[in-house]
């Protein structure tokens, strides 16, 4: 049976580095030698080399206390100054760091000069309100430049950030302010989504309302930048415009040096259950990692690459690479404000032929969106100017990995799919362009300076060929250094699964194939047990996904009386498949007998359901939780960080019908 339900590893396309794109890489095979020769030794040299340290380091790890980890612990620096200042004094100023794009079609070409020249201003003007060294700021801002130049502020002056996702309401919003105690929100009138001004300070205003619950919020001000001209309610004394401060202000700002460790943001991931937890990161070790695998996994080149990640700065790809990766790099990046369909499919090919995008980074979920759509709208535009794609979020399978780089990378360009973590905050696994023979579907190989393995429940290493959790083996710089407030959650969470070992528990199931390559496999709690077998959704998606009829799927584990659990599929069709199919009555029956001969019967989903959307969150991740609250005909639980909170009831409806 096991080798039946080893439907992703049967893939077996494999894709060489083209000889002239490994002559001229960034990335050299001697990395992993040099790494692996001295781990701390490389960190150390890539971070002098990467990073401007005020006060040189001259001790690279303190693990004495695990699992609170310092790196660099006796250096000193600025990260902002990192980002900024330090491409201007080189002569770097005119270079653009930010090609901005407003979803009405508007947009801002930002230089490295102008951008430490707002920097200044607003880190003098956060100044004056009373924030500095150790106090949080809220972030709720849409994708415009004011975004990054207000996490660059908070960084200067050594305060934390706290990026708060545009999209989630006042009370998630509410929560993440009281659990870090922040004093400051920077916010927006609004901002524009598919068309439609969104509103952000009327949510922030219901946040910060008294609910006569004696809740004591700390926040003092609220500043607020203008973009959707829409109207707002206006609290005397704590709100300010940004545009009555930020340019009056001096642009003269010395960036001090703060300690390697000195906290640089709290970001909440979105948990399971419970309340969200807010990983902390702080500097040195931080950026050292955001840097290297930004340089070196995206092969960049700062004085001619235009690069674009398409994540939102809410959550951590936008943190590590849309903000601090690339400033470090000082590279020059896209940034867009609005979704990929406005104001028609295509958007996001316009924009790449407009700005000549040569690295792509986005996330499995919006490829498969494009693929529903078909070929025809990305091949009308001209995308030659790729040369390097990325994608993070989830397991990319092997159908949407080859389209992606035939039809989107031209059949040329390298992919990296990069496994990686809020918890890690940077990159942890990936193939490297110009090195590494890709294979669809696998992340492939932790990077140079980077311990895994994948082992089974009693932390034996598995052995190619078999599967089990993926955990990190030893310290790395961009490491989280806790749980904002909760240092015995940190441990529980992350530690003490493999305590004994000293392991990092990632929390991910993954497989080593022959070549002892990683294959991700799903979050363990989404791997389901079907009759005594495991069975991963991620495969079970993958065949679904490889049939001509589907577009996208979501598969759960739902509790069962005879098998323990059993699979519950959910299918978006293609477009296509629908205009030429009038009769689709059967096909959740055949899609069953595909699953079961891709497979094996044991994964035939006892249900296929038919539904035009996937319920997800705004970062593109299928909330499985719900799907499973449905299937196993619960009511269903919180929806309140969906994308589009309409999205389950008609899925409810379509189920109830059968
Ligand atoms: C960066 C980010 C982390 C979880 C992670 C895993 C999944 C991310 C992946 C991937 C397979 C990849 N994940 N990248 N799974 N292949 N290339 O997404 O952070 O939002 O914290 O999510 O996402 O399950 O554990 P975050």
């Amino acid at each position: 049976m096991s080798s039946q339900i080893d439907h992703l590893l049967t893939e077996t396309r494999r894709f060489a580095p083209s000889p002239e794109f490994a002559a001229d890489a960034v990335a050299k095979a001697d990395l992993y030698e040099r790494a692996a020769a001295d781990r701390e030794g490389f960190w150390a040299e890539q971070s002098r080399e990467l990073l401007h340290w005020e006060k040189p380091f001259t001790q690279v790890l303190d693990w004495s206390t695990p699992p609170f980890a310092k790196w660099f612990a006796d250096g000193e620096l600025n990260v902002a100054y990192n980002c900024l200042d330090r491409h201007v004094e080189a002569g770097n100023g005119d270079r653009v760091a930010l090609l901005w794009e407003g979803e009405p079609g508007d947009s801002r070409t930002v230089t490295y000069a102008e951008l430490t020249d707002e920097v200044k201003r607003l880190a003098n003007v956060l100044t004056d309100l009373g924030v500095g060294a150790g106090d949080r700021v809220a972030i709720y801002l849409p994708m415009i430049p004011e975004a990054i130049a207000s996490m660059l502020a908070v960084a200067r002056i050594g305060a934390i950030h706290s990026v708060v996702f545009g999209g989630f309401s006042a009370d998630s919003l509410r929560s993440r302010i009281d659990d870090a105690g922040a004093k400051l929100v920077i916010t927006a009138d609004g901002g524009y989504r598919k068309g439609k001004v969104s509103p952000l300070k009327p949510a922030v205003d219901q946040a910060l309302s008294d609910r006569g619950d004696g809740a004591q919020l700390t926040v003092e001000h609220v500043l607020v930048v203008k973009r959707g001209e829409n109207e707002v309610e206006w609290t005397e004394g704590r709100d300010l415009w940004w545009h009555d401060v930020v340019p009056q202000a001096p642009a003269e700002h010395t960036a001090q040096a703060f300690p390697s460790e000195n906290p640089l943001y709290i970001l909440y991931t979105s948990g399971t259950t419970g309340k969200p937890k807010g990983i902390l990161h702080t500097s040195g070790g931080y950026l050292t990692q955001a840097a290297f695998t930004h340089r070196n996994v995206f092969d960049l080149r700062p004085e001619s690459d235009v690069y674009w990640c398409t994540a939102d700065i809410g959550w951590v790809t936008g943190h590590t690479y849309v903000a601090y990766g690339p400033l470090a790099n000082g590279a020059t990046q896209v940034l867009y404000e609005g979704t990929p369909e406005f104001p028609a499919p295509g958007r996001w090919w316009d924009i790449v032929e407009k700005y000549g995008v040569t690295i792509l980074y986005t996330a499995p979920t919006a490829i498969r969106g494009f693929m529903k759509q078909g070929r025809v709208i990305p091949q009308q535009r001209d995308l030659s100017s790729l040369r390097v794609l990325g994608s993070v979020g989830e397991p990319i399978n092997p159908e949407a990995w080859v389209w992606y780089r035939d039809v989107i990378g031209g059949g040329k360009t390298p992919i990296v799919d990069t496994w990686w973590q809020t918890e890690t905050g940077a990159i942890m696994v990936s193939a490297l362009p110009g090195v590494t023979e890709a294979k669809p579907g696998s992340a492939q190989v932790p990077l140079p300076g980077i311990s895994i393995d994948v082992v089974d429940e009693k932390a034996e290493h598995v052995g190619n060929g078999n599967g089990g959790l993926l955990v990190i083996t030893e310290p790395w710089p961009s490491m989280l250094r806790g749980i904002w407030g909760d240092p015995e959650r940190y441990k529980e969470t992350y530690w003490d699964k493999f305590a004994e070992q000293g392991y990092y528990f990632a929390g991910d199931g993954a497989r080593l194939d022959e070549d002892g390559d990683i294959w991700l496999l799903g979050r363990v709690d989404d791997v389901m047990n079907v009759s005594g077998h495991r069975l991963s959704t991620a495969e079970i998606e993958s065949a679904l996904v490889a049939h001509e009829a589907t577009a996208e799927a979501a598969v759960v584990g739902a509790s069962d009386e005879t098998t323990g659990q059993a699979v519950v599929a959910y299918c978006v069709l293609k477009e296509s498949y629908l205009s030429s199919h009038e009769n689709i009555e059967d096909l959740a029956q055949e899609l069953r007998s595909w699953v079961a001969s891709q497979i094996g019967a044991i994964a035939r989903p006892r249900e296929i359901y038919i539904v035009t959307e996937l319920p997800k969150t705004r970062s593109g991740k299928i909330m499985r939780r719900l799907l499973r609250d449905v299937a196993e005909g619960r009511e269903v639980g919180d929806t309140t960080t969906l994308a589009d909170t309409m999205v389950m009831s008609t899925i409810q409806s379509k189920v109830g019908k059968k």
